[in-house]
């Protein structure tokens, strides 16, 4: 970095702010930031990054950057999120900033006529571009492809999705056949959210599943139909939120957007008069993804689009119709509200058991009938768990042990998830059936999975959607490698190599043989007493001095909620270290399982019954599994600013060759400094001679057939050149002349 030239230095809210060097340390520099002279400030050598000329000036690729680093890839984010250009490329990535409101006309169906067709990079980076890429090679190769995206929580991932496959969005619209398929993927969606979306902290309409969406097109390239996998749903929120978040939309729809009929017979209150509902956030949301439509007419399309399942007149493809009986989905969210206010206290006697608090509320009644159960049945195996014994030799004498209080509580939440969460693998293969399947010859993925997050408290759940994302980050990475390798080999750079940091480490102690935390729990779960203690015991003898596991510190947190401090382990994650807790007390007793599935009521039955075995669900098990899935992505969409992720693809980058400008560009800009004589060349010619006559280190850059690629750093060097004194530039043209003769 130069004298007096601006950097970037850290800055405590902003990130980076503008300022110069004025002093060099051994491992810090002494920063004057350009707003406050005479404010010196200390940074790590590491944090400082040289700036733009022009700080104002964006560029619609990072890639064409003269410093191509954290800080100016950020402030050319900045910039042209000030312009309301929320997209930017680096290279084949791109980048979406959320812009929390509609940007006029960003997605009006002229814009989508516009990208219909057209090259990546020949149009500002658009996520409409990524689609018509995806669309076009899935025509020229004959293969399916996917497009990723990822990011933190609330950054856009779900809105671009629906961009690009729901409907009267990119792809139905601008290859749809017209019919009414296109329709159907549109009334898809707003079901899947009612079922597994949920106001947090971060996002008002929080998806809190994962999702694989296909659109499927026949020979002709045309939309025949769609399929979505679904994966992870949270689970802990059916029965507890932190007090600023709400449970699934669905509950609140319910109980604000029902009928008078339907509130009745349902036994619906406020949402305020559920435990399920009422220790977390219980008011209503007017934006458009959440409660709008509840607000506005205090009726929710949502709670009577699904009904009974007519079947298909035949041959037809069926649609989710508006269905005036049944409310099957419905009658279980609230079976699911009420099982939640039943309340345990200790029995009197000395069983050292439990019975239901308030017997003479109606709670268990309803939950009973809502849910199909016998209510005595209910009482029982609330409160009580079947065991076999093989006590005194009598082999399999089935015996009732009292539960505790606590534990009676465990079971009923334990019951209330799987009800809710065999619910909504229903929902979606309704939506499934109503997607015609059969003449397709490929298709074009979207992955939108929950973001990496830590929270504090961390439970498997987290563990698996942080894995998710580490094998999504390392994914990601190989396929960035790939393609600037492919890039170099297309221009003819002569270059194979290009040298990072992976994570392939972290991935081995989740997924590896034997040792692989994965691995551990199922073995833990084969023992005839599976421990939360042994499972964490077993993970730490087994990776003792493994860079990315610890145990957790003794924390204020521990001695408080009487939580042993060693029942967990810290996984040090790409984007961040994680504490997770490994107690479980999730498991659903037998009795309480056999009980739901034996349920009076058909529909009941079913869910546990079919749920996972149904021929569609088993034939695409495949795309649940993420590697298969990982292992077909093929294009890539990358929505993540500021992040990890990001900051390592970088990395990677600077291995390479990571500023590249083409020919035409780079002539463009030098002409005026040249003499007649050197212009009269055509571009790529010009820039060999003015590259030869520079002397430049030819490991700093390499020439391409349309671009000249650089190193990191590399291509503002030359620029400075450029543009030096004049005595040096005369004595540069000299040279050039010398050169040329
Ligand atoms: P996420 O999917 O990335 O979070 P969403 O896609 O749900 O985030 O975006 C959050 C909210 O931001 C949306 O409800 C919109 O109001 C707004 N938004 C996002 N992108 C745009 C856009 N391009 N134009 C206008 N508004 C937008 V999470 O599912 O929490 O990880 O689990
Ligand atoms: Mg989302």
């Amino acid at each position: 970095m130069e004298d007096g030239k601006p950097v970037w230095a850290p800055h405590p809210t902003d990130g980076f702010q503008l300022g110069t060097i004025v002093d060099i340390g051994a491992d810090s520099l002494t920063i004057e930031p350009l707003k406050q002279k005479g404010k010196t400030f200390l940074a790590p050598v590491n944090q400082v990054f040289p700036a733009e000329d022009d700080v104002n000036k964006h560029v619609e690729d990072n890639c064409s950057l003269m410093y191509l680093n954290e800080a100016t890839l950020l402030n050319n984010i900045r910039v042209r999120y000030s312009k309301d250009k929320i997209y930017t490329f680096v290279a084949n990535i791109l980048i979406a900033v959320n812009p929390y409101y509609d940007i006029p006309k960003l997605y009006s169906s002229e814009t989508i006529k516009q990208y219909r067709g057209r090259s990546l990079g020949t149009l500002p980076p658009h996520v409409y571009a990524i689609a018509d890429k995806a669309y076009r090679d899935m025509k020229v190769l004959k293969m399916s492809q996917s497009i990723v995206v990822s990011g933190e929580s609330g950054a856009g991932k779900t809105e671009n999705t629906k961009f690009t496959v729901f409907p009267n969005r990119y792809l139905t619209t601008s290859y749809g056949t017209g019919q009414d398929i296109d329709e159907r993927i549109v009334e898809a969606n707003p079901l899947l959210e009612a079922f597994g979306n949920a106001k947090t902290v971060r996002n008002n309409n929080s998806s809190r599943f994962g999702k694989f969406v296909e659109i499927h097109f026949n020979e002709k390239n045309a939309v025949v139909g769609g399929f979505v996998s679904h994966y992870l749903l949270e689970k802990s929120r059916i029965c507890r939120q932190s007090p600023e978040e709400r449970n699934y939309h669905i509950f609140y729809r319910l109980c604000a957007g029902a009928s008078e009929d339907i509130r009745q017979k349902f036994h619906l209150g406020s949402p305020d008069t559920f435990r399920y509902l009422n220790r977390g956030c219980t008011r209503f949301f007017a934006s458009k993804d959440t409660d709008k439509q509840i607000l506005q007419n205090r009726k929710s399309p949502e709670v009577q689009s699904i009904g009974p399942f007519e079947g298909p007149a035949a041959g037809r493809p069926r649609r989710l119709q508006p269905h005036v009986r049944g409310h099957e989905e419905d009658r279980v969210v609230a079976g699911v509200l009420h099982l939640g206010n039943v309340d345990f206290e200790e029995a009197g006697s000395t069983s050292g058991g439990c019975t239901i608090k308030n017997q003479s509320s109606q709670t268990l009644e309803h939950c009973a009938e809502l849910l199909g159960l016998e209510e005595e049945d209910l009482r029982v195996s609330l409160t009580t768990r079947v065991m076999l014994t093989t006590a005194g030799g009598a082999k399999g004498t089935v015996i009732k042990v009292p539960l505790k209080v606590e534990q009676a509580n465990n079971a009923r939440d334990a019951l209330a998830k799987a009800v809710y969460s065999r619910l909504f693998d229903h929902v979606v293969t309704r939506v499934n059936q109503c997607f015609p399947f059969d003449s397709s010859a490929n298709f074009i993925g979207v992955l939108d999975i929950a973001g990496f997050e830590y929270f504090e408290h961390n439970s498997f759940e987290q563990f698996c959607i942080n894995y998710c994302n580490e094998k999504l980050q390392q994914f990601f990475n190989e396929r960035i490698l790939k393609e600037e390798q492919e890039l170099y080999q297309r221009e003819g750079l002569g270059v194979n190599e290009v040298h990072y940091v992976d994570n392939q480490d972290c991935i081995d102690l989740v997924e590896g043989k034997l040792v692989g935390i994965l691995d551990i729990l199922d073995e833990e779960n084969r023992l005839p007493q599976p421990s939360d203690q042994h499972f964490t015991d077993t993970v730490h003898s087994k990776h003792k001095d493994h860079f990315r596991l610890t145990v957790p510190r003794k924390s204020k947190l521990a001695v408080h909620r009487n939580v042993r401090d060693d029942e967990g382990f810290i996984v040090r994650h790409f984007a961040g270290a994680v504490c997770y807790e490994t107690k479980n007390n999730d498991a659903l007793h037998m009795s309480l399982e056999c009980l739901v599935s034996e349920s009076k009521d058909r529909f009941i039955r079913d869910l546990f019954e079919n749920s996972n075995n149904s021929k569609d669900m088993k034939q695409k098990a495949g795309k649940l599994s993420f590697i298969s899935v990982g292992n077909k992505f093929k294009r890539i969409l990358w929505i993540r600013v500021k992040s990890p992720g990001m900051v390592s693809v970088l990395d990677l980058m600077q291995g390479g060759f990571p500023s590249r400008a083409p020919f035409h560009e780079l002539y463009n800009m030098y002409e005026k400094y040249m003499p007649p004589k050197l212009t009269r060349l055509d571009p790529r010619l010009f820039c060999k001679a003015l590259f030869k006559a520079l002397g430049l280190n030819e490991n700093d850059y390499k020439f391409g057939l349309t671009k000249v690629f650089f190193r990191p750093g590399k291509f503002a060097e030359f620029d400075q050149i450029m543009k030096s004194d004049p005595d040096h530039l005369a004595d540069l043209v000299k040279k050039v002349n010398k050169w040329l003769i």
